[in-house]
């Protein structure tokens, strides 16, 4: 069976991670047995970065690269279902894009507000590392935090000022939410893997404890409220 590696479940959520979630909806869309593995030091993994899986002792790393592996094993072999099957080649480009705007851009806005936005950075520690002794936590955090701090730096959201990269954010939202409409999913009356993407998100945005404006935009939504009930209703049971 496969072991999917993941950081454990804080701050309301199945993982404080988007990419872990990702993986799991899309492995049960797929009817792929796996087996959730808490890790929480990214080092572990081929990469240096959660999630990473093992495949018949073959570990491989990357959400995208993880579900191209499965794409060409377990789903070309007939052993799995592609969830994207039936679906056109407009679809599946529109499942990248959504992937591409979450992945590499909403993903740092939020990475932004844990980390650097000194309303919420304190806490994050105290809830991301909440079974550590309070010594040992507060080294943690401040290697961790400095570390992400440069990646944001390199990366560029972190050279933006903070109402820029919150608007920034919304955008994304807004766009997601807009493609949702009035849908139960967001390509109609089953989920594809794009709500696996999707999902991975509005769960992170809206169940989280911390007031971040991109919380709050998202927690207005309606349609996203209660897309994240579905999602959870078919998922993730145990965090309705
Ligand atoms: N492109 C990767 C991103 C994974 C990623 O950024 N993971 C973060 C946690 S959200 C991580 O492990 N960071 C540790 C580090 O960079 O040291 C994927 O899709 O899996």
């Amino acid at each position: 069976m496969i072991k999917l590696y993941s950081f454990s479940p804080s701050m309301g959520v199945p993982c404080p991670s988007p990419f872990p979630i990702k993986l799991a909806v899309f492995m049960q869309l797929a009817g792929i047995d796996y087996e959730v593995v808490y890790e929480n030091n990214p080092g572990k993994g081929p990469k240096g970065k959660i999630p990473f899986i093992e495949d018949q002792g073959q570990l491989i790393a990357d959400s995208h690269l993880i579900i191209r592996h499965l794409r060409d094993t377990h789903i070309a072999a007939g052993k799995a279902h592609d969830p994207d099957a039936g679906l056109s080649e407009q679809r599946k480009a529109q499942t990248l894009l959504m992937q591409k705007m979450l992945d590499e851009h909403l993903y740092w806005a939020i990475v932004y507000a844990r980390w650097v936005d000194p309303r919420f950075k304190a806490d994050t520690g105290k809830l991301l590392f909440a079974s550590m002794p309070p010594l040992v936590r507060n080294i943690v955090f401040a290697l961790a935090s400095r570390g992400i701090a440069k990646s944001l730096q390199a990366q560029g959201t972190g050279r933006h000022e903070q109402n820029e990269i919150y608007r920034m954010g919304c955008e994304d939202i807004d766009a997601l939410a807009t493609l949702l409409g009035e849908q139960d999913y967001l390509f109609g009356e089953q989920p594809h893997s794009i709500d696996a993407v999707a999902f991975s998100y509005v769960i992170n945005l809206l169940d989280t404890p911390q007031d971040v404006e991109l919380n709050r935009h998202a927690q207005a939504k309606e349609n996203l409220q209660a897309y994240n009930r579905r999602m959870k209703e078919r998922f993730y049971p145990d965090f309705l």
